[in-house]
């Protein structure tokens, strides 16, 4: 075990910051108990936050020690923050089809990024969220990134920012890119940018966003709101790199023989000798933590506008507000970078819930569960008629009281067949050829202990079993980039 020094254990961290919620619990967010003291009507507003790629590394989550996130802490601080929430797919394109639809990858045969989702016969009549709120006489607009980049789905929306075809706006880039020095990476890259917050395409979708809460509507809305960043690569105005200096920084905590006890399916993900490699060669590992946690500070800032827009308008007492990211992120951990793996860091996302009249300020729920719950909550919260296709269950128990009884695993597939299963205490995987991983989280957080062939865990490994899904779709053809 080669542990980095000076590194501290991500979820070590955690611990601390749940220890000290008291900190946490201070008064003085002022929409916060205006909220929770009011009704819910029938038919409320939804305010419905995408963030791309956003692990847990943000304050309220404890996923890393030196990242500042106010505005994502202050929300969360207003409702419920699910602490153990999982995406369905690591990619942004299955995660956000399977959110959108309420639909798993396992059904609709959307695993990868290249998959046109609307192809999958599941899919291709499927009413999304946003649908089934407009064939409730809801307005539907949404504008950045919802659906990934390249399958936009104008039937969601009645109008789109920047465009129903161009649901992202441009980005300025650096000159003399790779900035980081690794060639051959595509936007594998990050350093700062010389512009004002303004200029990002983000600080525009969160203008287009506050432009639509300055409205009055004259019925209920579903307001989609997609931020792009921390998705690479990592240029973001320069202040924000300026908070993380990047010999200061602290790096994951990773164990350079993880890989030993993986079945050869897993290291097929983590591939090491790929992204790792080569941010070691290049001596670029604390700069690229850097650029994430400055990324994560630059949407961070851009929420926190929203949010300040939000507490201005006419809706405070009216509307759902909920926040969540399409999956994690691996800087290292398991010699692997990026999203498309079936551990902790890729699979564990952001999701929290404001609900006036039913949520109440400062409460966490660690119950295991996934983003394919959001459709059915949604419809549970705004009186939308039931679809008894979906395939995640209502949030609304937790919602009300986050200890709640939840005996369902969170269930996350990547590839066909492959899939991982998160219970408070552990997560079990299983690959396509019948090989598996379980992790006991209550002893190893860090998920460096497989314990898979430890004929002590065989029973709970059967009970994690009968939670897999019974099909498992062939893949809907890629098309080509
Ligand atoms: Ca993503
Ligand atoms: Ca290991």
């Amino acid at each position: 075990m080669n542990r980095i020094s000076g590194a501290m254990n991500r979820r070590d961290f955690l611990k601390l910051t749940a220890a000290g919620t008291a900190a946490f619990f201070l008064p003085g967010c002022a929409g916060a108990s205006q909220q929770s003291a009011s009704k819910l009507p029938a038919h409320p507003n939804v305010l419905f936050i995408a963030i791309d790629d956003l692990n847990d590394w943000i304050g309220c989550l404890g996923g890393h020690p030196d990242v500042k996130t106010p505005n994502l802490d202050r929300l969360a601080q207003r409702g419920v923050l699910f602490t153990n929430a999982h995406c369905s797919a690591p990619a942004c394109n299955p995660s956000r089809a399977s959110l959108m639809t309420g639909i798993l990858p396992s059904t609709s045969g959307v695993y990868h990024n290249p998959q046109p989702w609307r192809k999958s016969p599941a899919l291709s009549n499927a009413v999304t969220i946003p649908q089934h709120f407009m064939a409730h006489s809801y307005s539907a607009v949404g504008g950045g990134k919802i659906y990934h980049g390249g399958f936009p789905d104008p039937p969601s929306w009645q109008d789109y920012f920047p465009s129903q075809q161009k649901n992202k706006p441009d980005d300025p880039m650096p000159a003399n890119r790779p900035l980081n020095g690794i060639p051959k990476t595509a936007h594998f890259d990050w350093g700062p940018v010389d512009v004002p917050d303004d200029e990002m395409g983000d600080s525009k979708v969160a203008d287009w966003a506050i432009k639509q809460l300055q409205k009055k509507h004259d019925k209920s809305f579903f307001l989609g709101c997609g931020f792009f960043r921390p998705h690479l690569p990592w240029y973001v105005p320069t202040k924000y790199f300026d908070m993380y200096p990047p010999d200061k920084v602290t790096l994951p905590n990773i164990n350079e023989n993880d890989l030993d006890d993986i079945p050869p399916l897993g290291k097929k993900m983590a591939k090491p000798e790929k992204d790792h490699k080569k941010v070691i060669e290049h001596k670029q590992w604390r700069k690229a933590v850097q650029g994430y946690l400055a990324s994560i500070s630059f949407v961070d800032t851009c929420v926190g506008r929203l949010i300040d827009a939000f507490d201005k308008s006419p809706y405070t007492d009216n509307t759902v507000i909920i926040l969540w990211s399409d999956h994690g992120w691996h800087l290292g951990e398991k010699l692997h970078w990026r999203k498309f793996s079936l551990w902790e860091e890729a699979t564990h996302n952001v999701l929290m819930a404001v609900v006036p009249g039913i949520t109440k300020p400062g409460r966490r729920c660690s119950r295991p569960v996934t983003m394919v719950d959001i459709y059915p909550t949604l419809i549970e919260l705004c009186g939308l008629t039931a679809k008894p296709e979906l395939e995640g269950r209502s949030l609304l128990p937790l919602l009300k009281n986050p200890k709640a009884k939840w005996d369902r695993p969170a269930l996350t597939t990547h590839g066909r067949n492959n899939h991982s299963l998160r219970s408070e205490r552990f997560r079990y995987i299983r690959y396509s050829d019948g090989t598996e991983e379980l992790y006991d989280h209550d002893n190893d957080e860090l998920e460096w202990n497989n314990l898979a062939d430890d004929p002590k865990y065989t029973r709970i490994k059967k009970q994690f079993a009968k939670w897999l899904p019974e099909t498992n779709v062939p893949d809907v053809p890629k098309v080509k980039k």
